[in-house]
């Protein structure tokens, strides 16, 4: 099924290139779109300023490559893909791209711009060689709503461009608390292709999770009870495929957990109860707490900034309570951040639709070309783009999951939330459409679908 719409698309351009031969600027965007189409899948990790996207980018790669400082290259899209060796280059506005050294301190990547600035830089393409790229390229981008007018402009013009396809096949979008701007970017994400194809292909991270309850150990609660809140705000519902809380710095330094993190928090545990609540009281007084001994002042401060007081607190609970290994504790903190979820969610809602979504974005981009270049001969083109859209499968489910999630239906709220179910909004497997165990043996499958077939047939005779 999906195959046979990847397929489509890729034909689709095959034959849009035939119709272009004699213009080489279709030609150069139809032969991208054709590249485009063969690679992972294109995550843009977006929101604004100082949401905690870098991060968030980097606890999703396994690894603190991204900048999360604030010179000059939080101003700059940046693209992580899979690469076999490391390297960076960098693609100015004007002239040919040329390549950075690769510097790195404390592990971290620093791009050494030289004086360029960020206006004057149209991307950075970093190839790294990490599992999670295999399956995605991710792309940080600068704040939007920041107070710089023009750094918010980049990425949103990146992010949602007037004629043609969005540079990114799909959005996490990180925000703290629900701000207008943050709806009015959804909205004009989701407008770019999905205007006309009208699709929901954004997730919503409730970011900094830890603050929200001021670093206090039922932190992740309050923001799951946040979050829920605003999975079922209809502004929000319409834009974005779901929402879950996540302590970004928290995903991050635990799955780059080191071996003196872990026994700095193992001493740190030995500390009585009483000596625990005295230090942990607020940021400052960890830093200058003096027990226990053997802890010094540097350690302390990269503690805080690598794990937050959530972060602290939460590692000091688990290992009085048996972790007493630095691999557990870390899969511990990385799945109590959030992270786990979110990676969840991304492989339901986004990797299940891969082969859509970047379909999706080729049939777009030939749409664009035939209305903007129009031309003698290009009907039976424009006949299979139409035949394409209104029959992929995929196509006609994204559209309908978008139509539930916007106009509902009212009378029937839990058969709404069943259709919602067997169009994938939970997932596009056979066993999360079904709402059955995962897994499930395939004659489970038949008889569920058949029930809910009947079910449905008894309704559609006597609504
Ligand atoms: N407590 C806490 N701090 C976080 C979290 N995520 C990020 N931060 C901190 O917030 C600051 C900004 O984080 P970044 O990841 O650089 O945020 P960003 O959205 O990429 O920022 P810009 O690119 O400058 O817009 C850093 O000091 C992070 O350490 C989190 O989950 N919890
Ligand atoms: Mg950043």
């Amino acid at each position: 099924m999906t195959a046979s719409t990847t397929a489509g698309a890729a034909a689709l351009i095959g034959d849009a290139l035939e119709a272009y031969a004699d213009d080489p600027e279709a030609v150069q965007a139809l032969q991208g779109y054709a590249r485009r189409l063969a690679e992972p899948l294109r995550i843009a990790v977006a929101g604004m300023v100082k949401a905690g996207k870098s991060t968030l980018l980097n606890a999703i790669i396994g690894e603190e490559i991204a900048p999360t400082d604030t010179g000059e290259c939080t101003r700059i899209v940046t693209w992580y893909r899979h690469g076999a060796t490391p390297r960076i280059t960098l693609h100015p506005t004007a002239g040919e791209p040329r390549n950075l050294p690769l510097k790195r301190v404390d592990g971290r990547l620093v791009f050494v711009l030289d004086g360029v600035r960020a206006e004057e830089v149209e991307r950075l393409d970093v190839e790294w060689p990490s599992r999670a790229l295999q399956a995605m390229t991710l792309i940080d981008t600068p704040g939007i709503a920041s107070l710089s007018q023009d750094v918010s402009a980049r990425s949103v013009r990146f992010l949602t461009p007037e004629d043609s396809p969005s540079e990114a096949d799909a959005v996490i979008y990180l925000l703290r608390h629900l701000h207008a701007s943050d709806v009015r970017f959804l909205e004009s994400f989701r407008d770019t292709e999905a205007g006309r194809s009208g699709t929901v292909n954004a997730i919503a991270v409730l970011s900094r999770a830890d603050e929200v309850g001021a670093g206090r150990i039922d932190s992740l609660l309050s923001a799951g009870t946040i979050a829920e809140r605003y999975s079922r705000d209809p502004n929000l519902r319409k834009l974005a495929l779901g929402v879950v809380p996540v302590a970004g710095l928290l995903a991050q330094s635990a799955r780059t957990l080191r071996q003196a993190d872990f026994e700095a928090l193992q001493l740190l545990s030995t500390l009585d109860r009483a000596g625990r609540e005295r230090m942990m009281l607020s940021a400052d007084r960890f830093r200058r707490s003096t027990e226990p001994e053997g802890l010094t002042e540097e350690a302390r401060a990269s503690l805080l900034e690598r794990y937050g007081l959530f972060g602290i607190r939460l590692a000091m609970v688990l290992v009085r309570n048996g972790f007493g290994e630095p691999t557990p504790l870390a899969h511990e903190l990385a799945r109590r951040s959030g992270l786990d979820p979110l990676l969840e969610l991304l492989d339901r809602q986004f990797q299940a639709r891969a082969e859509a979504l970047k379909a999706r974005t080729a049939l777009t981009a030939v749409e664009n070309i035939l209305a903007s270049r129009p031309r003698q001969g290009t009907e039976r083109l424009a006949a299979s783009l139409e035949r394409l859209q209104a029959n992929a499968h995929e196509f006609r489910e994204l559209r309908l999951l978008a139509a539930l999630r916007t106009t509902g239906v009212e009378p029937a709220p839990d058969l709404a939330a069943e259709a919602e179910c067997l169009v994938g909004g939970h997932g596009a497997a056979a066993s999360q459409r079904l709402g059955v165990a995962s897994g499930s043996a395939p004659e489970v499958l038949a008889a569920e679908a058949r029930r809910v077939l009947a079910r449905r047939r008894t309704i559609a005779e006597s609504p």
